[in-house]
């Protein structure tokens, strides 16, 4: 059975704004499961690698400036439809935009500080986790809840 995995890196307001608790709380009481965690300043090689789709846009250069400011909090979540849910946890890419309950929506009010990434699709998502983590740092785990989660 393949197991959906997803990539999710809390950007540097939100450590800096200590929301860490806080939006992997959201994640974790939603169900789903970690099978990654990890702090890092990220190098500008890796911000735009990260971005590469995003490079010849005006606001390139100011976005790896803002995610290389400071620690990253990245990690790896799974489960069936993970993905998607976790866009919709997170909420619009325009804060002012995103509904109250999601992510953005609660917790931010500007584009640039918009506090959480979250991949986009499933090859996306293939891509940062392997851009981001060394296969290792990914634990395969049953929590011991499980079933009281997926039937
Ligand atoms: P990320 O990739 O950070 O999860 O954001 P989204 O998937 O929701 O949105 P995106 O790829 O369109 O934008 C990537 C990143 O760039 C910042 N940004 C975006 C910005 O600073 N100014 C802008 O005008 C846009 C469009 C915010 C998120």
């Amino acid at each position: 059975m393949v197991v959906e995995r997803t990539f999710l890196a809390i950007k540097p307001d939100g450590v800096q704004r200590g929301l860490v608790g806080e939006i992997i709380g959201r994640f974790e009481r939603k169900g789903f499961k970690l099978v990654a965690l990890k702090q890092l300043i990220p190098s500008k090689e890796l911000a735009e690698q990260h971005y590469g789709v995003h490079k010849e846009r005006p606001f390139f250069g100011s976005l790896v400036g803002f995610i290389t400011s400071g620690p990253v909090v990245a990690m790896v979540l799974e489960g069936d439809g993970v993905i998607a849910s976790a866009r919709r946890l997170i909420g619009s890419t325009k804060p002012l935009e995103a509904e109250p309950g999601t992510i953005r929506g609660d917790l931010a009010i500007n584009i640039g500080r918009n506090v959480i990434h979250g991949s986009d699709a499933p090859e996306t998502a293939m891509l940062e986790i392997a851009l981001w983590f060394k296969s290792d740092e990914l634990n395969d785990w049953t929590p011991s809840d499980q079933s009281w989660r997926v039937e």
